[in-house]
């Protein structure tokens, strides 16, 4: 039998002074009745009242400054005052309020409007109950090739997502399979609708991943070519039954001719045209395309060192700007290669000036330990939206998809989905402060990582305020621990291959994948530059292009991505490359130690449940450190033949 589903960071319900709650304004929509039910989920012993008796007002008013999502909270005398301007941002005034109470943040007026338009998740869940890349059991909408039809648990899910305000969802893969290709058709679509009925309830619209080659697996069309007439009118066709069943369906997702997926170049066709004519079939019905930028060729003969995976989606999507339709965003991943715990930030971004975008991270720690390994993502997601791309004008990520996107209400963030069936959602406890912090923000971009970790920690155990600041630390450090022990000055990809975790040094080095670390005995990473190597340091704006192509400018943690250097090569922090490899993998275990000792000290204050869950997985992240500090210390002692200048073991 299931054991009963963590309530997360709502599972504190406010139990004292407040009593009573009202819902004035104009309302009507189901979702007031989300609203009726959810209070008293998170006010214990809450009963409705009349307007004068409330202790908290909800207040949906004629003030359209709060924009569709937006909300106020007031204090009046010792009342509450929740204002929106939609049913949707009193859901989310509720939510605001609980948390600012259970965290003691209690200065009122308090105002918040989020930042981005779309905030969305992505599953990569299959039919069969398999996740890809999923770290956290089966899937929590399929198994065995069926729906599970537990909407109970999707109800569950759908408020964690609205507490933190997330307001789109795709509920399958992008690699459509035979199986999933089918959800477009009336037999599945009635089940997809009760799922989207329990996620619109919350104010979440949700999208399916398509195949592109559909109307050849369905109905047997000799192609998928954009251009021809029969697929065009197939797709119509198709789509206005999906919106027979569900009239609010948000529209597509597409990965095309990517990673062996069919596209628009299958058929001859470029991106736009593929795109467009998707766009075509749903715009009457409001729906949206979104077009994922991660086309690039995985055969690559990595003989070849001209050809760079890096400069793919710049190179064929930049000459298309302006030549999607209006109901076409972009969603291009955060970095040019592939979520890998470090990489530059992707040039599309602040070049694209006419088409609308969406960033693409990766909750899901693929690359990033498989929620057995603590990785707080939250910093690391933040450098890229406070990252200044240099273009004239405001050209800062963040705001190139907010306030200065060509079209705001089209732009925004999705993240693929890290939960599963496991009771606690992601399998690593603390895994759930990635999905908690990756809504709050996308809503709030100029919230900081630690605030955002310690709302969480405060919100989701019962401890001192020393322990929480203890828990909040581990935190703040474990992107960089995790880099320290897998991945020296931004080489990635030396994990195994496929599987995406421990050490493989050579894993991907004869591969076709484009990803190579290019070591030798002299030296070691991958020469982008324009002088000498493949020129993807151009596709950035100039003052950017010109700081990664010198060595005197690049800074050391993007080194080895841009750069090839012998070991000798002294970084700005004034080490050698090879003395730096040699001591992040050494402090990168020290500090997976010092994690177990300080979780150890919270024993008394933490429940045994959570106690025993993460220090199973420090184990194995002790392990897998340990594995990762041997194999790529020595590996590179033999090739550079320099010993560790301290003297610590490093294997012959
Ligand atoms: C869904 C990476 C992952 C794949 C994933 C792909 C993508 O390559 O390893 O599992 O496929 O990204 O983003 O489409």
């Amino acid at each position: 039998m299931n054991k009963e589903r963590d309530l997360c960071w709502l599972k504190k319900p406010v139990s004292q002074g407040i009593a009573s709650f009202c819902i004035t304004g104009s309302h009507s929509t189901k979702r007031t009745e989300t609203l009726i039910r959810e209070v008293p989920l998170l006010f214990e012993g809450i009963k409705e009242t009349d307007q004068n008796d409330a202790d908290i007002l909800f207040w949906k008013t004629e003030d359209a400054s709060f924009f569709q999502e937006g909300y106020g909270i007031e204090r009046d005398g010792n009342r509450y005052v929740v204002k929106a301007f939609t049913e949707q941002g009193l859901l989310y005034g509720m939510f605001g309020l609980y948390r600012l109470l259970v965290t003691g943040k209690t200065e009122f007026p308090y105002v918040s409007i989020p930042d981005q338009s779309i905030r969305m998740i992505n599953h990569w869940d299959n039919f069969d109950g398999s996740i890809e890349r999923g770290y956290a059991g089966e899937s929590v909408y399929y198994e065995d090739n069926h729906f599970r039809g537990d909407l109970d648990l999707i109800r569950q899910y759908a408020r964690l997502l609205c507490s933190v305000g997330i307001n789109a969802i795709s509920i399958n893969n992008v690699n459509v399979h035979q199986m999933e290709t089918y959800f477009i058709e009336p037999e599945y679509l009635t089940e997809i609708k009760k799922i989207s009925d329990v996620f619109r309830q919350y104010g979440i619209r949700t999208f399916l991943s398509i195949n592109y080659a559909s109307p050849m697996s369905i109905d047997g069309l000799e192609t998928a070519d954009p251009l021809s007439a029969e697929v065009r009118q197939w797709w119509k066709k198709t789509v206005a039954k999906i919106y027979g069943v569900i009239p609010d369906f948000a529209g597509f997702v597409v990965k095309a001719d990517s990673e062996g997926r069919p596209g628009p170049f299958t058929y001859g066709r470029n991106h736009d045209e593929g795109a467009n004519m998707l766009a075509e079939a749903v715009a009457p019905y409001g729906g949206i395309i979104i077009w994922r930028c991660f086309v690039y060729n995985c055969k690559q003969d990595w003989r070849d060192r001209s050809l760079d995976r890096a400069k793919a989606a710049y190179d064929i999507f930049l000459e298309l700007d302006g030549k999607f339709a209006d109901n076409v965003i972009l969603q291009i991943k955060n970095g040019p290669i592939d979520f890998q715990i470090r990489e530059p930030h992707s040039p599309l971004f602040g070049a694209l000036k006419k088409t609308n975008q969406m960033l693409e991270f990766q909750i899901t720690q693929e690359y990033t330990g498989h929620q057995i390994d603590i990785c707080y993502l939250i910093p690391m997601w933040k450098e890229t939206l406070d990252f200044d791309t240099k273009y004239p004008g405001d050209s800062v990520i963040k705001h190139v998809l907010g306030d200065n996107s060509s079209n705001r209400s089209l732009s925004g963030i999705a993240a693929v989905g890290s939960v599963g069936m496991d009771s606690n959602w992601t399998g690593n406890k603390l895994s759930q402060a990635n999905l908690y912090g990756y809504g709050r923000l996308i809503w709030n971009n100029d919230a900081s990582a630690e605030e955002i970790a310690r709302e969480w920690v405060r919100l989701t155990f019962q401890l001192s305020s020393e322990g929480e600041g203890k828990l909040t630390d581990i935190l703040m450090t474990s992107r960089k621990t995790y880099e320290d022990y897998t991945c020296p000055l931004s080489v990635g990809f030396m994990c195994k291959p496929k599987l995406h975790y421990g050490p493989d040094v050579d894993g991907y080095e004869y591969d076709s994948w484009g990803t190579y670390h290019y070591a030798d005995r002299n030296g070691l990473g991958r020469d982008r530059t324009k002088a000498t190597g493949t020129a993807y340091t151009f596709q950035y704006s100039q003052e950017r292009a010109e700081e990664y192509e010198n060595l005197s400018s690049c800074p050391d943690e993007y080194l080895l991505f841009f750069h090839h250097v012998p070991y000798t090569h002294r970084l700005h922090s004034g080490k050698t490359v090879i003395q730096h490899i040699y001591d992040t993998h050494f402090a990168g275990v020290k500090k997976v130690e010092e994690y177990q000792k300080i979780w150890e000290s919270l024993r008394e204050q933490l429940d045994a449940e959570s106690y025993e869950n993460v220090k199973e997985r420090l184990k194995r992240q002790l392990e897998n450190a340990v594995n990762w500090r041997d194999q790529i210390n020595t590996y590179f002692y033999r090739k550079s033949g320099i010993p560790d200048e301290k003297g610590r073991t490093v294997y012959e």
